[in-house]
């Protein structure tokens, strides 16, 4: 079966989701916009019909961008590459529609709070600020559909496997597989502190709550949630880009390797959020400081793969530098051009991660907007350019229209790394200078003068970055309704240097990695979350200071 006729049982799913996730993308990118000129010193519009405060928007902002967003393009992603890399149709497309109006619901349940501020508790939700019941009852559900998604691909390996005995699974699929079981585990901090916590708490049914063990089952998911917006930038780094920029995957057993340490390796390190909080043994801080340093290795790993596999392509166009292989890949083409754009400022981005995690640097830069620039060049640019560049063709493919101005697209690319330079420069800068994230700080009594040169910049940035994301949405709207041309074809699956067959067998298994995973987080955490349920007196009543 050809990848098209498998992969178009999936279309209208992926679809659906891709509406979901692009409508919040366009609330996100309205707020940001708001934010960033209330920085700038414009006020903020602030009304009862609309966003009541300053921190009502923020929390707006965070929910819709980086848990709407990310997470209904993955589910929509994943399943339709995972299709066509099988060249076999998904099992129980009945699953994956069940799958996505549970998730839907939850949506739609969470949003009735978060839209009326009665979730206006930012997308961290940290206790013993209290949200609506419905706010954790609806995020709770969508969590429940992330972990279907990730049944439907199991079951629907198991199908392959069994067509195709002693066959190593394709590497797309493959990778698609790992970041789902990667996040199901991973969730189960955040499944724990909803279901056990909050939820029970928020409807009144316990009298109070812990806020440190809140947290740190908070950040047992919040963290390892960073690598699973990651990581499908990477299935498309890894396995289509190569073809696109017409070169081939460097190797193919080191990508898998690298799934497979996220695999083992993104959970057991959220404590490098929580150095600054009390009550937490600094043995285990720094031993997770270490661990944060490991998962540096898989990105790593990519970073040398995807390199090597973009200069085989430019040297193959002629290059012959040191570096002009990179100004030879077609720049030209909107979903190329966004993609390395995006890896581009993830260099950075990922750098100032590593600054993020020590624990003395770690006392200087949190809680202070250098975080904020951190995250906006990671989730923000990395993955939502790369996203964004993945929409140009596939925008196309599951409406069968053209994309509707490519020259918009590239200038919309190119818009976003400059609006997120400028941005998010002025934004690490500020932190530096000690200003605190999360603050209409146009009212804050502690107004620093130095912070005023900076401020603007964050204006200005943020309006690029808001003029970029409209074009996206408009050109992909205008796609789907008035584009006229036929879509070119997909692109295909890169083939690989070092092929799949030479990977060893151990790299296409996934249950003994899934038990060192389980391990590893049980090492890292298992003594510190004894003791906090062990001394944990569940007495914080709910707090509503907005
Ligand atoms: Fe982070 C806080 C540490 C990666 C997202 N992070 C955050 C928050 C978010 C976030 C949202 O240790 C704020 C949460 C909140 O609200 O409080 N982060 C790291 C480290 C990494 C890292 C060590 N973060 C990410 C990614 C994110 C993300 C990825 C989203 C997708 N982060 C932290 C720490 C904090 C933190 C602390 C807490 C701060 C605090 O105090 O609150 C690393 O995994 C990054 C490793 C990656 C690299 C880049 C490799 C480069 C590649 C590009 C390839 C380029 C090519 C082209 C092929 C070092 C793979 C090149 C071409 C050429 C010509 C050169
Ligand atoms: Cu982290």
């Amino acid at each position: 079966m050809t990848p098209d006729a498998a992969a178009a049982p999936e279309k209208r799913l992926t679809g659906a989701h891709l509406w979901v996730a692009h409508v919040a993308l366009l609330g996100g990118i309205v707020t940001g916009l708001l934010q960033g000129l209330e920085h700038a010193g414009f006020g903020f519009p602030a009304s009862e019909y609309f966003l009541h405060t300053y921190y009502h928007s923020v929390s707006v902002h965070g929910v819709l961008n980086v848990l709407v967003w990310t997470t209904f393009f993955i589910c929509g992603f994943l399943p339709l590459i995972s299709a066509r890399a099988y060249a076999m149709p998904l099992v129980s497309p009945r699953l994956g529609w069940l799958t996505f109006w549970l998730m839907l619901a939850g949506l739609l349940i969470a949003a009735v709070p978060l839209v009326n501020d009665a979730a206006t508790v930012m997308f961290t939700f940290y206790a013993p600020l209290q949200a609506h019941w419905a706010f954790y009852i609806g995020l709770t559900l969508v969590v429940v559909g992330t972990w279907l998604v990730t049944a439907r691909l199991a079951l629907s390996q198991r199908a392959w496997r069994t067509a195709h005995p002693g066959v190593r699974t394709p590497l797309a699929a493959f990778m698609s597989l790992v970041t789902m079981i990667m996040w199901t585990i991973a969730s189960l901090g955040l499944a724990a502190e909803m279901l056990l916590m909050l939820i029970p708490w928020s409807l009144g049914l316990v009298r109070g709550t812990d806020p440190l063990l809140a947290r740190t089952l908070f950040w047992l998911t919040g963290h390892p949630i960073v690598y699973f917006w990651l990581l499908p930038a990477y299935v498309s780094w890894y396995t289509l880009i190569p073809r696109q920029v017409g070169g081939k995957l460097f190797s193919d057993p080191m990508a898998r390797g690298s799934f497979l340490l996220f695999l083992i390796l993104s959970a057991p390190l959220g404590l490098h959020h929580q150095v600054a909080d009390p009550g937490i043994h600094e043995g285990w801080k720094l031993f997770q400081a270490f661990l944060t340093f490991a998962v540096f290795f898989p990105s790593l790993l990519t970073f040398f793969n995807v390199v090597a596999s973009l200069e085989s392509a430019g040297r193959a166009r002629g290059a012959t530098g040191w570096v002009n292989w990179f100004f030879r890949l077609p720049w030209g083409d909107p979903s190329v051009a966004a993609q390395l754009l995006a890896m581009l400022m993830f260099c950075a981005g990922g750098i100032g991660g590593l600054i993020n995690a020590p624990y003395n640097v770690n006392l200087v830069v949190h809680n202070t907007t250098y975080v904020v620039g951190h995250f906006h060049t990671t989730v923000g640019t990395a993955v939502t350019l790369t996203y964004m560049g993945i929409a140009y063709w596939l925008v196309p493919y599951l409406t069968g229209r053209a994309l509707w101005s490519r020259g918009l697209a590239l200038a919309q690319s190119w818009l976003w790394f400059v609006g997120m330079l400028i941005f998010s420069i002025a934004l690490h800068q500020l932190g530096l200078l000690g200003m605190p994230r999360r603050t209409m700080i146009s009212q804050a009594a502690y107004f620093q003068p130095e912070w005023g040169a900076l401020l603007p910049w964050v204006g200005v940035g943020g309006t690029l970055l808001f003029i970029s994301g409209a074009l996206f949405l408009l050109n992909l709207l205008l796609t789907a309704t008035i584009s006229r041309a036929a879509a070119p074809a997909a692109p295909e699956f890169a083939e690989a240097s070092a092929a799949p067959s030479e990977t060893p067998a151990v790299l296409d298994r996934l249950r003994p990695w899934v038990v060192v995973a389980v391990l590893f987080i049980v090492i890292a955490y298992g003594p510190t979350l004894a003791r906090l349920v062990a001394t944990s007196r569940l007495d914080a009543p709910g707090l509503r200071v907005w």
